[in-house]
């Protein structure tokens, strides 16, 4: 099979709405609940631990999994047209029972609003709990942190424990917080982890009803924030909303502070000095 006749068979539409990608800016995740074909769900699950360039080069890898019409329509609609495919992957496969991963982010969590990467994990296999499922935070990209110490921290409300069924595909900001479970038994345990990257400046063609973007709707809180840290999501959300939407406008880049009116009340200088100059005159 050439990848040429491949790439001609695939045609890559956006599948996210504004509210989906509301959605994806604050959660941080999207789920593609075993979207990938079973035949190749067990090469995949078959392959051997550790890096996957091999794998993740093949016409078949590109066509079933990395080009898969749902998973890189989420991926251009959050990295624009023309986005980059990974070429290399890495195999994460479990065998025996072990305590689990601690707390880590492959990404810097916090560190910017841009979105201009998306890691994916993608489970050939069922996985169940005593399998040691992968367990996410939701909206932890958001967080700037000490990253040694999130290795400290235990269970966290409102974290996920990706139970799911083979041919999963689970599109992530690359910030965000996660770790393998624990893992109770000798039922092998894989999970494929590979990186789309963005080229394109960002700008609102995903999947839209009118041309005017709408304003950001506020998401629920966290279960794990308190007011201070809902209030910094909540802007860091609509940082990321107003950039996604390439809205540079100081108008609308002033809707990301919350703040009162009466707080916010400034003018340029030059205003106050032509006064001045005026009255001299
Ligand atoms: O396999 C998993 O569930 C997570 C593995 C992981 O994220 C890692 O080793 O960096």
């Amino acid at each position: 099979m050439g990848l040429t006749e491949e790439f001609k068979v695939t045609i890559i539409q956006p599948t996210m709405t504004d509210d989906d990608v509301m959605d994806f800016v604050a959660k941080g995740y999207v789920i593609l609940e075993g979207i990938i074909d079973d035949t190749w769900n067990r090469t995949c699950a078959t392959s051997p631990s550790g890096p996957a360039e091999t794998l993740a080069q093949t016409p078949e890898f590109i066509k079933e999994v990395l080009l898969h019409p749902q998973a890189s329509g989420i991926v251009r609609s959050l990295l624009g047209e023309n986005f980059r495919v990974p070429t290399g992957a890495q195999h994460h496969l479990f065998t025996k029972p072990f305590v689990g991963q601690t707390w880590h982010s492959d990404g810097l969590s916090g560190s910017g609003h841009e979105i201009t990467e998306l890691q994916c994990y993608y489970y050939p296999r069922d996985v169940l709990q005593a399998d040691g499922p992968t367990i996410i935070l939701p909206g932890s990209h958001c967080r700037a942190v000490d990253r040694e110490a999130i290795a400290h921290y235990g269970d966290i409300a409102g974290q996920i424990s990706l139970n799911v069924s083979a041919g999963t595909i689970v599109v992530t900001r690359y910030g965000i917080w996660h770790r393998a479970g624990p893992k109770l038994n000798h039922t092998p345990r894989s999970m494929i982890k590979y990186s789309y990257f963005r080229q394109a400046p960002p700008e609102r063609d995903w999947l839209i009803d009118c041309d005017q973007a709408p304003v950001y709707q506020k998401r629920p809180s966290l279960p794990y924030a308190g007011a201070s840290e809902s209030y910094r999501e909540h802007v860091r959300r609509k940082r990321t909303w107003h950039w996604l939407c390439n809205l540079n406008d100081p108008a609308v880049r002033r809707l990301e502070d919350p703040r009162p009116a009466h707080e916010l009340g400034s003018r340029p200088v030059h205003e106050i000095i032509g006064y001045f100059e005026q009255g001299r005159s």
